[in-house]
């Protein structure tokens, strides 16, 4: 972890910066990026500064200071009961003049409070490239998650029946996953079913599932910080149709295909075109991103799309990125089907976590 403070510390040096925050001031907005550079796991009111060539600095609130100080490396764990006072102060002890932010998590009020102070640039893409490629530790948290949340599918998959709501499906998966050892939930997890798998993200409601219907399970356990996010389709007591099969068939070949790409030095344009050609082959469409990172995140870089496609950059794939894999058809009023499975890039190609 503390090598991720000397890979900020050298983007800070090239970007000619003296020092990166990040800010935890409202505890509804937390950025998960303290936690990457701190290990410190849920902290707010608090702010974390790596100055580009003295060690790192945390203001935290006595309510969390022993705990703070317990989980970091970082030596200089202070406490403070007005953050935005003393971070002030110690900008001005380190002379900070040009000051690094998180875009992403940085709030309007915060910006309003610095402004003046310091000038502030955006690192948020460079910060982002950095949590993107995945260490050791990163990777087996990684693998953790994407275990439990399988098994829970699979686990819930035995025992839904016709006659269960698509809430109390949602409920038994959250149980099953912290059963499992899961933290938390990744996001709120999908469980639609019928009709309402021709949304790529239907809401969980009181309709009962009936026999013979498709169910649709998108979900991801949290282990250790890190998010896990897998979708899987069944038929409740039934036989998928004719109709059904062949959408099934066409989502796998697209899944393949993009596995197939993956690669270092592939970019995210060639594996989101894969998918994408197969499912258009057949005359369907991809209404979304073929994928996404996965890591702190549930939503992160990279992402497997293409240019016009919410304006996504054009990345590199490198070795130990993680990302989804997700390809879905989706044929409104009737039914829809999304396989998503979680890929780490290996040296010569992908692995299926
Ligand atoms: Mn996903």
């Amino acid at each position: 972890m503390k090598k991720r403070v000397s890979k900020l510390k050298l983007i800070l040096e090239r970007k000619k910066l003296d020092a990166c925050l990040i800010a935890n001031f409202r505890a509804s907005i937390l950025d998960p990026t303290l936690f990457y550079f701190s290990n410190i796991n849920y902290l707010t009111h608090a702010a974390l500064l790596i100055h580009v060539h003295k060690e790192p600095v945390i203001l935290t609130a006595e309510l969390d200071y022993h705990r703070a100080k317990e989980e970091t490396f970082i030596s200089d764990v202070r406490k403070t009961e007005n953050v935005i006072e003393d971070l002030s102060s110690i900008l001005r002890e380190f002379k900070v003049r040009k000051l690094a932010v998180n875009g992403r998590f940085l709030t309007y009020e915060t910006l309003q409070k610095l402004k003046g102070k310091v000038e502030i640039t955006d690192i948020s893409k460079e910060i982002y490239n950095l949590r993107a490629v995945k260490d050791s530790e990163e990777l087996k948290k990684l693998k953790k998650a994407v275990e439990i949340t399988k098994k829970a599918i699979n686990e819930v998959f035995t025992i839904v029946k016709p006659g269960l709501s698509e809430k109390e499906v949602a409920a038994k998966i959250g149980y099953a996953m912290k059963k499992l050892g899961a933290d938390d939930l990744s996001f709120p997890t999908i469980t639609v079913s019928g009709k309402k798998t021709a949304n790529p993200h239907g809401v969980p409601s009181q309709k009962r599932i009936k026999r013979n219907e498709l169910l649709l399970i998108d979900c991801g356990a949290k282990y250790e910080n890190y998010c896990g996010d897998i979708t899987r389709v069944i038929v409740v007591d039934g036989e998928l149709s004719l109709k059904q099969e062949e959408v099934q068939g066409i989502v796998k070949e697209a899944r393949k295909e993009a596995i197939k790409k993956i690669k270092p030095g592939v970019t995210n344009f060639e594996v989101d075109a894969a998918a994408r050609k197969v499912i258009e082959e057949y005359g369907y469409k991809l209404i979304h991103g073929t994928g996404h990172g996965i890591g702190l995140e549930v939503h992160e870089e990279p992402i497997v799309s293409y240019k016009k496609y919410k304006g996504t950059e054009k990345t590199v794939l490198k070795e130990n990125m993680t990302f989804t894999i997700e390809p879905g058809i989706y044929l409104e009023e009737n039914f829809g089907i999304r396989i998503e499975d979680d890929v780490v890039v290996t040296k010569t190609g992908a692995v299926v976590l």
